[in-house]
């Protein structure tokens, strides 16, 4: 026999008291009765409706809800419903990709598009398809024959066309849902029949597990809870930055379903190559007040990756407040810059012709001089302090 829920317990212990008590008020007659079945009525809905609420099983929040039943009534209209992400997918662009999946498929006709070589996922594809063998994950290729009228196209962790896997599907189809937790970009023009964007959300991962619950799923299996958690764990550099309230909740949720954090830990670990490049770079830190300068100038496969986590890693030193690292590109010089938050970094960049966020932004100068363009950081950052 199916273990009775909390709700339904509670809901029954209520119900058994207040036909109690209007046992009990047989003696003072029919119409104490009365009014004692009909607040006992009230009582009972009262405790199964609002369980949810008070027993804090669901987090999310009016909007959520709101967004979360468009979405339902969309998935029904639908033909065939696409899950995309982002161009050079992360964990947190597969993990909320797959989670969506993994919540839709038993009901309706999911596919998951994303692009498989240029990936910086690929850890997470492997183990997913090798746990979940009902899992393809189709390629532009193999799905643009598929596309009709009706077809419903679902966008995770990206809201801008121009970033999005596959751009040509977007195009095609009419009919979008973004769910984003990305500030949104002034460019944006709202083509979509419904959308959730929430830029104070820690990551996609977040959004798609509350949305999941909201589905009626509370037992994710491992490797959907796994990749939800992967997602998180990336965006908030382990439970660092961006993290509310509710990416812990969303956390302990999925590590109630037994999702690994040691195998995540295993996603994020890098190439000896990266590891050697990035340390080496960390090494040669130079500190300009509370903020911390470091440069390479070797331009390989490697640079680009090695370049931003430097850039974190630098955050761990005593004290400092905002790092920069310098790399070569091209013509160009790139600048990656890192914060806690309490320094703008965008405004910095900004003033270099870059952009991004307020903990991550970047920008290119065309020059091959680092003595020159580190000048004009340390001028832009100075600009900065004394605004
Ligand atoms: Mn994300």
């Amino acid at each position: 026999m199916k273990r009775l829920t909390g709700k339904y317990a509670l809901t029954f212990i209520v119900a058994v008291i207040c036909l109690l008590l209007c046992a009990c008020m047989w003696q003072f007659g029919t119409k104490a009765v009365l009014i004692c079945a009909i607040a006992g009525v009230c009582l009972t809905a009262y405790s199964y409706f609002s369980f949810k609420v008070f027993s804090g099983f669901s987090f999310a929040d009016y909007k959520l809800r709101r967004f979360t039943k468009k979405l339902k009534k969309q998935l029904k209209e639908a033909s065939t419903v696409y899950i995309m992400g982002h161009v050079f997918s992360d964990l947190d662009s597969i993990g909320a990709s797959y989670g969506l999946y993994y919540a839709l498929r038993q009901k309706y006709n999911v596919k998951m598009v994303a692009n498989k070589q240029n990936t910086l996922a690929r850890t997470l594809i492997d183990f997913l398809r090798f746990s979940d063998q009902d899992l393809k994950i189709y390629d532009y290729s193999e799905i643009k024959d598929t596309v009709d009228k009706n077809s419903l196209l679902i966008v995770v962790d990206t809201h801008r066309p121009v970033i999005m896997d596959y751009r040509e599907l977007y195009d095609r189809i009419d009919r979008v849902i973004i769910i984003d937790h990305h500030r949104q970009s002034q460019d944006f023009v709202d083509q979509t029949v419904a959308r959730y964007m929430k830029s104070s959300a820690s990551s996609a991962c977040e959004i798609i597990t509350l949305i999941i619950r909201l589905l009626g799923i509370d037992k994710p299996t491992t490797v959907a809870a796994t990749a939800l958690l992967s997602g998180i764990m990336l965006d908030t550099k382990n439970f660092v930055m961006n993290t509310g309230p509710n990416t812990f909740r969303c956390a302990a949720f999925l590590r109630q379903n037994r999702a690994d954090p040691v195998l995540i830990k295993k996603m994020f670990s890098e190439s000896v190559e990266v590891c050697k490049r990035k340390y080496d770079i960390v090494s040669q830190v130079e500190l300009f007040e509370n903020f911390a300068i470091a440069k390479t100038s070797i331009e390989d496969q490697f640079t680009r990756i090695a370049t931003a986590q430097a850039a974190d890693e630098l955050l761990a030193i005593n004290g400092v407040v905002a790092s920069f690292v310098m790399c070569p590109s091209g013509e160009d010089i790139n600048i990656s810059a890192r914060s806690f938050g309490d320094v703008d970094v965008q405004k910095i960049m900004a003033r270099l012709g870059g952009g991004g966020h307020k903990t991550a932004s970047a920008c290119q100068i065309t020059s091959n001089d680092f003595q020159l363009v580190e000048k004009r950081l340390r001028a832009a950052i100075s600009e900065y302090l004394n605004r």
